[in-house]
């Protein structure tokens, strides 16, 4: 029997139909471990490098000139998202005045089929679209997206194909007003495979999904009736194409009035019951979830309902309950591998 599941269980997802009590205390299980996990696989403190394993920016060692400011054009490419430059108020009637922009030379010709852009130009109406270029030779160029000059946040265009290119310029049109100004803040540009570079070739993983997931199931599976009634489709056998393990909420005042009471599981696979329950018969289900369906078995028993003050002899009376079911269940008295995983 299981109350936590230990670090390398299946994953588990819960059915939709499970007992309205369920699942009880799980926050305090899930907090105790939490802290067991945090006790157990702490490391030291290293020093962290945030570029460790991206890729450079065709932009790093660039050079930058501006339609206006150029003293802050560099501000673009410092990679700092806080940083930014700022054009020159917009004069209207002066030729050109309403295209603002960054122009950046890489040095060399490059393979761009990426570019990041942090290009917010400032509050609504300052700008009315915002164009991205590049170009070989720093005169012909070629647009290859128009951005919302409103956009907050870091923008990737990603392009189609690669385009090869030494320039690339960003460019705001202006709102025509007196001294309308609009920021850049950040560029970057990478070849198609972006700033975490080509991903590694995919392998064939060796655990299957059906192996890794797991459901967690409650008595019936919510029709009120037994496992070994719900074949072919209901029950164990629904989750059988796509899971290997299921759990059982195990409710232990379904055994026992009292947590003093003794239990006999093999009256209880006779049809007497359980000292708390006359009709139950837990090998109707554990049995064709794990024998018929082939699934693998956990029991994660509940003893929440129990006061403390119910518990005269914890210590003993756990003892002899876990060893009635473990008799029963397991391997030993059965004569073949147990019902539990
Ligand atoms: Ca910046």
């Amino acid at each position: 029997m299981n109350t936590v599941p230990p670090a390398n269980n299946p994953a588990i997802f819960n059915t939709t139909n499970c007992h309205e009590t369920f699942p009880p205390n799980i926050p305090l299980f899930s907090a105790l471990i939490v802290l067991i996990g945090a006790a157990s696989y702490h490391q030291s403190v290293t020093t962290w490098n945030p570029h460790a394993g991206y890729i450079p920016s065709w932009t790093e060692g660039a050079t930058v000139t501006a339609t206006s400011n150029a003293k802050d054009a560099a501000n673009v490419l410092d990679g700092d998202p806080n940083t930014h430059w700022q054009s020159g108020g917009v004069v209207p009637g002066k030729p050109d005045g309403t295209l603002e922009s960054v122009t950046i030379d890489f040095g060399q010709v490059r393979p761009v089929g990426q570019v990041h852009t942090r290009h917010w130009a400032g509050e609504v109406g300052t700008a009315t679209a915002t164009q991205l270029y590049l170009s070989t030779d720093g005169k012909n160029w070629q647009n290859i997206a128009t951005l919302d000059p409103t956009a907050l946040h870091t923008v990737a265009t990603i392009l189609p194909k690669e385009i090869a290119a030494r320039y690339l310029r960003l460019e705001h049109q202006m709102v025509v007003k007196d001294w309308n100004k609009a920021f850049i803040w950040e560029v970057k540009a990478y070849d198609r495979f972006g700033p975490y570079g080509q991903m590694e070739p995919p392998t064939q993983g060796h655990t299957t999904i059906k192996e890794l997931l797991g459901v967690n199931g409650y008595w019936s599976f919510g029709t009120d009736k037994y496992s070994d009634e719900l074949g072919p489709d209901g029950g164990p056998f629904r989750f059988k194409p796509v899971a290997s393990h299921l759990r059982n909420y195990h409710d232990m005042t379904w055994d026992l009035k009292s947590p003093n009471d003794p239990i006999d599981f093999e009256k209880m696979a006779k049809g007497g019951g359980t000292p708390a329950t006359e009709w139950l018969n837990w090998d109707s289900e554990y049995q064709v979830w794990h024998e018929s369906a082939g699934m693998n078995v956990q029991a994660s028993l509940q003893f929440y309902k129990f006061k403390p003050e119910d518990w005269k002899h914890p210590r003993k009376d756990g003892r002899r309950y876990a060893e009635a079911f473990t008799r029963h269940f397991g391997a030993k008295k059965r004569q073949r591998p147990g019902l539990f995983h």
